[in-house]
C-alpha cells in the first residue's frame, strides 16, 4: 500500500480535499480529508466514487496526427509548424485557444502567457464563458474587480441563506450539507430556494419560491424597492462606499414598485414575496447564492447585479454570515480568471483595454507582442472558425461539441476548420473526433498543480499514480510547443512550481494595493513549500500572509472612484418567446451523479445507476396535453435541432417549462446533445449564452419496439434507432428502441450480441403473437449477455438480472428466469439505485418504508444504510417516504 496522499477533488467548485492511497491490488482508495478546509472530510457521491473512474480504459496514451500515432517529438513540431504557417500568412488573429476551468492555474497560466504574450492576440476563451462570465461581468461592473467576497463559513454564519438559480443539493452537495448542518444546529436559520423547478435543494427550504423561469430580476429590483420603503438603507455604506443608488432605484421603481407587481411578474404567490421580503429585510447576516440559473441567461449580468444591488443596499458585504456569492461551477474557474484565461482579460486581473496593465505585463512576461484588444468569446470564436477567420484552434480540456450552444455549427465549424488539435485525457470524445492532432494530456490523479475554488481558496492537486502510456502535463505540452514557435526563454519551465512562482510574482508586479487579486506572499516558494501548501485564501501579502477570508468590509473598492457600483437593471431585454410552433421552455442542467459529458463519471457503474438514460421532465399538465406516457421516448425540437429521450413526468416542473439533463452525448447515445438545440443567444456584456430558455417542442417518438441488452464486452448498436449505454458492475447496459421490426428477431439478436463469436451457448424465447423476444448468451456456463425485446416499455426491470452477472455459473433457476423475464420466485428487484454509495434502489426503499413504517431518512439509513456516507440522496429518499406514506 502506498502513502496517503492529499489532493483536491477534479469536479466541482467546492474544491474538497481528498485523500487518495494506492493499494496492494493497484485500486485507489478514496476518502474526504478532515483536515480540508472545504470539506472537513465530506464527499459527495462524485468524489466519494472517484476511485472508480481511474481504469486506463478509453483514455488517450500516445499522440495522434492525422489519425497515426505519433512520437511527441513529431506531434508538437506539427502543432508549433502548422500554428507559425497560419500566422504568418494570416496574422495572430487567425488563431485561437479555447480552454478550460478544468485545467490547472499552472496549465492556464502558461496557454494564456503564450497567446496574449507571445502569439500576440487575446484569442484565447475557455468554457468559463458558458459558466460563470455573467457573474464575472456583474462583479466587475460592482466592483471593479471580480471579486468573491464571501466565503463557506459565511453559509453557516448566515441567518439567512438565498440560494437562487443553484441546485446545490446536486451541484455543491458538500456545501449543501454545510448549510444543512448550519441549519440543524441553529433551528432559527431560514433557507429560501428560489428556482422554477421543485429540485433536491428544496429539502431543506423554509420558503420555496417556484419563480417564473427568467423573472429573478424583477423579484431583486422588487427587493430594492421595498428595503427602501422599509428604511433598511444602510446609510454609512451606500453614502461613503457607494454610487449610482438614484438610478438603479428609479429603474427598479419603474416596473417592481409593489409586492403585487412583482408577483405578477415572476408567477409567484403575493405572499410569499412579502414574506421573502420581510425575511430579507429584518435579517442582517444574509447570504445571496446563486449559480446558472441566474448567470446562463442573454441578461445574466443584469440578473447577477440586481442581487448585488440589495447587498450593497444594507450593506450586507464583506462581514461575517453576509454577501452575494457567485458559486463557481468548475473546480478551477476561479483560477482559470485568476490568470486571465477570458478573451476580455489579461493576467493576474488586469485589464486588456487598460494601457497600463498592458505595459505592466509586457514587461513582467517580456513579451515581444502582447495583445492589445480583447479577443473572441466562446460563441464568436466559434463563428469565427465557421466562417474561416479563424484557421486552426487548439482545444485544451473541454468538450465543446457537447457543451457549446447550437453544436451542430458548432461540429460543422470543426469539420471545416484547416488545423484542429485537442489535448485531452480521453480518446473518443464528441470533440477528439474532428482532431488533425490529439495530445494525450494527464488528468487527475497523475497531475500536478494547483485549483482555486469558489471561496477563493487555493489548493493543491497531487499526483498518486504513475503518468500512463505517454501523457504529459497540460502546461508542458504547451510549453514545448511555444519553445518550438521561437519562444525558447519564455517558456523553460522545468516543473509547474517555477509557474506557479511567476504567476504569484506577476500578481504582486506594481500592485500596490491597486488590484484585488494578489498572491504575492506566495511567491519564491521551495519545490517542496509548494508541494506542502496548505489551502489559502487569496488575497495572501505580506501584510495578510495567512490569506484572506472576506474582502470589502473597509468600503474600498477597485472602481476608479473607489466606490462599488449601483447598476440599473431595466426589464427591456427578455429571452426568446416561446411560439406555437416551438410552445415550451427548455431548461437545461445537471443530474447528481454525472460530471458534464461523462468522460469521467460515466466509467463508475455506481454513478450511472441513478439516472442511466436521457431524459425530459415535463409537467403532468403537458404530459396530458401531448398524450405522452411517463418512461416512453419523446422527441424534443427546437429551431435548430432534434434529441430523442426517455420522458419523465414530474410534478417539479412548471407547466410550459421542461427540463433535459445537459450530460448525453454522441459517446453514450444516439441522439441526445441538448446542446443542438440551443440558440447561441449571449448576454451582451459578458457573452454567456443563454443555456436555460430556449423554445422547443415535445412529440411523442413513436417506435415499434423497445429493448435493453446487458452485455459483458462494449457492443455497437446497429439498427435500432434509439440507443443508450451507461456502465453497469462488470457490464455494459443499453436501452435500445427501434422504428422498423427486423424479420428475424434471432438473426438481429445474434448480430448484436455474437459480434466476434462463431459458436456460442444460446438460449432463447419468442412469443411472435406480442412481439416479446428475450436471448441470452453463456459462456462456460456464466451469462455472457442477454437482450429483452418487447412491444412496448414495460420491459422487465433491470437490476436483478445485472445481479446474475455477478455468478460465475448460472444455475437452472436463473437460466429459467432468464427466459421467463422474471426474477426467480421470492426474489425481489431493487430497482433504480437511489443511493449511489451503497447501492440501495427505489423498490428496496419503498418496501422497507412501507413494512417498517420508516418516516425519517435517519431511520432508512439505520435499516439500509442508505444515505449514510454522502448523503447527497436523502432529498430524495425524503420524497420517496412522503409519496409512500401519504399513499398508504
Ligand atoms: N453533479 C454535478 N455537479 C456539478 C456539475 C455537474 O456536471 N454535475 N457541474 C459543475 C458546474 S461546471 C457548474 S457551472 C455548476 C452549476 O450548478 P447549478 O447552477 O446549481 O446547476 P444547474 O443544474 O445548471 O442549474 C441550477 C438551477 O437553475 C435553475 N434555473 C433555471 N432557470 C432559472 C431562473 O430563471 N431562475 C432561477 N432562480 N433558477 C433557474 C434550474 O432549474 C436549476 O435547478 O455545477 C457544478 N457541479
Ligand atoms: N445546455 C447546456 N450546456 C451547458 C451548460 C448548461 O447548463 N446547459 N453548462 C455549461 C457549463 S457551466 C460548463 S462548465 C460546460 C462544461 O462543458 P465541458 O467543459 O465541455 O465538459 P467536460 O465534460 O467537463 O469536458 C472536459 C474535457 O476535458 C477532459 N479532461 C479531463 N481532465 C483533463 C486534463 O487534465 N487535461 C486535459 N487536457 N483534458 C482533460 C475530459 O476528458 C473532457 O473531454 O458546459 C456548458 N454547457
Ligand atoms: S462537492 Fe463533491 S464534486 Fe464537489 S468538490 Fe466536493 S466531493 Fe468533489
Ligand atoms: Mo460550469
Amino acid at each position: 500500500m502506498s502513502e496517503v496522499i492529499k489532493t483536491t477533488c477534479p469536479y466541482c467548485g467546492v474544491g474538497c480535499g481528498v485523500l487518495a492511497q494506492v493499494e496492494a491490488d493497484g485500486q485507489v482508495t478514496i476518502k474526504g480529508d478532515p483536515e480540508h478546509p472545504s470539506n472537513f472530510g465530506r464527499l459527495c457521491s462524485k468524489g466519494a466514487a472517484l476511485g472508480d473512474t481511474l481504469s486506463l480504459d478509453g483514455r488517450l496514451l500516445f499522440p495522434v496526427v492525422d489519425g497515426e500515432s505519433q512520437s511527441w517529438d513529431a506531434a508538437l513540431n506539427t502543432v508549433a509548424e502548422r500554428f507559425q504557417k497560419i500566422i504568418k500568412d494570416h496574422g495572430a488573429d487567425s488563431v485561437a485557444f479555447y480552454v478550460s476551468g478544468q485545467l490547472l492555474t499552472e496549465d492556464y497560466y502558461v496557454a494564456n502567457k503564450l497567446m496574449k504574450g507571445f502569439i500576440g492576440s487575446a484569442n484565447i476563451d475557455t468554457n468559463s464563458r458558458l459558466c460563470m462570465s455573467s457573474a464575472v461581468a456583474g462583479q466587475k461592473r460592482a466592483f471593479g474587480s471580480d471579486t468573491v467576497p464571501c466565503n463557506y463559513e459565511d453559509l453557516e454564519r448566515a441567518k439567512l441563506v438565498i440560494l437562487t438559480g443553484s441546485n446545490t443539493a446536486w451541484c455543491h452537495p458538500v456545501l449543501f450539507q454545510r448549510i444543512k448542518k448550519a441549519k440543524q444546529d441553529n433551528p432559527d436559520m431560514m433557507v429560501v430556494v428560489i428556482d422554477p423547478r421543485h429540485t433536491a435543494t428544496c429539502d431543506i427550504a423554509d420558503l420555496y419560491l417556484p419563480i417564473k423561469s427568467g423573472m429573478d430580476h424583477v423579484l431583486f429590483n422588487g427587493l430594492l424597492v421595498h428595503l427602501k420603503n422599509v428604511n433598511e438603507k444602510n446609510e454609512i455604506f451606500v453614502d461613503n462606499f457607494t454610487e449610482g443608488l438614484d438610478a438603479a432605484l428609479a429603474v427598479a421603481e419603474s416596473h417592481a414598485s409593489s409586492s403585487e407587481i412583482v408577483a405578477n411578474h415572476c408567477g409567484l404567490a403575493i405572499d410569499a414575496v412579502e414574506k421573502f421580503y420581510r425575511l430579507f429585510a429584518r435579517t442582517e447576516r444574509v447570504v445571496t447564492v446563486y449559480s446558472q440559473g441566474i448567470n446562463q441567461w442573454s441578461y445574466g449580468t443584469d440578473r447577477v447585479n440586481s442581487i448585488i444591488n440589495c447587498h450593497l443596499y444594507t450593506g450586507r458585504i464583506g462581514r461575517k454570515g453576509m454577501g452575494p456569492f457567485s458559486l463557481t461551477g468548475q473546480p478551477n474557474a476561479m483560477g482559470g480568471r485568476e490568470v486571465g484565461g477570458l478573451a476580455n482579460q489579461l493576467a493576474a486581473h488586469m485589464a486588456i483595454e487598460n494601457e497600463g496593465h498592458r505595459e505592466i505585463v509586457k514587461t513582467f512576461w517580456d513579451s515581444p507582442n502582447i495583445a492589445e484588444r480583447e479577443g473572441l468569446k466562446a460563441v464568436d470564436l466559434f463563428s469565427a472558425i465557421d466562417n474561416g477567420k479563424i484557421k486552426a484552434v487548439w482545444i485544451m480540456a473541454t468538450n465543446p461539441a457537447v457543451s457549446m450552444p447550437d453544436t451542430n455549427k458548432v461540429k460543422h465549424a470543426l469539420a471545416k476548420c484547416e488545423f484542429v488539435v485537442v489535448s485531452d485525457c480521453m480518446k473518443n470524445t464528441d470533440t477528439t473526433r474532428y482532431a488533425n492532432v490529439l495530445l494525450p494530456a494527464q488528468t487527475w490523479g497523475e497531475r500536478d498543480g494547483t485549483v482555486t475554488s469558489s471561496e477563493r481558496r487555493i489548493s493543491r492537486q497531487h499526483p498518486f499514480l504513475p503518468s500512463p502510456g505517454e501523457a504529459r502535463p497540460d502546461w508542458w505540452i504547451i510549453s514545448e510547443v511555444a519553445k518550438r514557435m521561437g519562444f525558447n526563454d519564455a517558456f523553460l519551465y522545468k516543473n509547474s512550481a517555477e509557474i506557479f512562482n511567476e504567476h504569484a510574482k506577476l500578481s504582486g508586479f506594481k500592485n500596490q494595493g491597486t488590484r484585488d487579486f494578489d498572491i504575492s506572499g506566495l511567491q519564491g516558494l521551495s519545490i517542496s513549500q509548494y508541494d506542502n501548501l496548505k489551502p489559502i485564501q487569496w488575497p495572501v501579502t505580506s501584510d495578510a500572509n495567512k490569506g484572506t477570508e472576506r474582502l470589502f468590509a473597509n468600503g474600498h473598492f477597485y472602481t476608479s472612484s473607489h466606490k462599488a457600483q449601483f447598476i440599473a437593471v431595466d426589464i427591456s431585454y427578455a429571452a426568446k418567446e416561446v411560439s406555437d410552433t416551438y410552445p415550451l421552455r427548455l431548461n437545461t442542467g445537471r443530474i447528481r451523479d454525472q460530471w458534464h459529458t461523462m468522460t469521467r463519471t460515466g466509467k463508475a457503474a455506481r454513478l450511472s445507476g441513478h439516472i442511466y438514460e436521457p431524459f425530459v421532465e415535463l409537467h403532468p399538465n403537458d404530459s396530458k396535453k401531448l398524450s405522452l406516457n411517463n418512461n416512453e421516448l419523446a422527441q424534443v425540437s427546437s429551431e435548430l435541432g432534434n434529441i430523442i429521450c426517455r420522458v419523465n413526468v414530474s410534478e417539479s416542473q412548471q407547466q410550459g417549462n421542461v427540463f433535459v439533463p445537459i450530460h448525453w452525448n454522441d459517446e453514450f447515445a444516439s441522439s441526445a446533445v441538448v446542446g443542438s438545440l440551443i440558440n447561441a443567444t449571449v448576454d451582451p456584456f459578458s457573452g454567456q449564452p443563454e443555456f436555460k430558455s430556449t423554445p422547443v417542442n415535445v412529440k411523442s417518438y413513436a417506435t415499434k419496439w423497445y429493448g435493453f441488452v446487458l452485455s459483458r464486452r462494449k457492443l455497437n448498436i446497429l439498427n435500432a434507432s434509439y440507443w443508450t449505454c451507461s456502465r453497469g458492475e462488470g457490464l455494459w447496459r443499453y436501452e435500445i428502441a427501434g422504428d422498423q421490426i427486423p424479420d428475424d428477431w434471432a438473426e438481429y439478436a445474434r448480430s448484436l450480441l455474437c459480434q466476434h463469436a462463431d459458436a456460442v451457448e444460446w438460449a432463447e424465447y419468442f412469443d411472435s403473437a406480442v412481439n416479446r423476444y428475450r436471448a441470452a448468451r453463456v459462456e462456460d456456463g456464466r451469462l455472457e449477455s442477454c437482450i429483452f425485446i418487447g412491444p412496448d416499455f414495460s420491459l422487465p426491470e433491470r437490476d436483478w438480472l445485472v445481479k446474475l452477472f455477478k455468478d460465475n455459473k448460472l444455475n437452472d433457476v436463473d437460466r429459467k428466469s432468464l427466459l421467463t423475464g422474471k426474477p426467480a420466485s421470492g426474489e425481489k428487484d431493487a430497482g433504480k439505485a437511489v443511493c449511489a454509495c451503497f447501492s440501495v434502489g427505489i423498490n428496496t426503499l419503498v418496501d422497507a418504508i412501507k413494512s417498517s413504517k420508516l418516516s425519517t431518512p435517519e431511520q432508512v439509513g439505520e435499516l439500509l444504510r442508505a444515505g449514510t456516507n454522502c448523503g447527497s440522496c436523502i432529498p430524495e429518499i425524503r420524497n420517496i417516504i412522503k409519496l409512500n406514506l401519504e399513499s398508504e
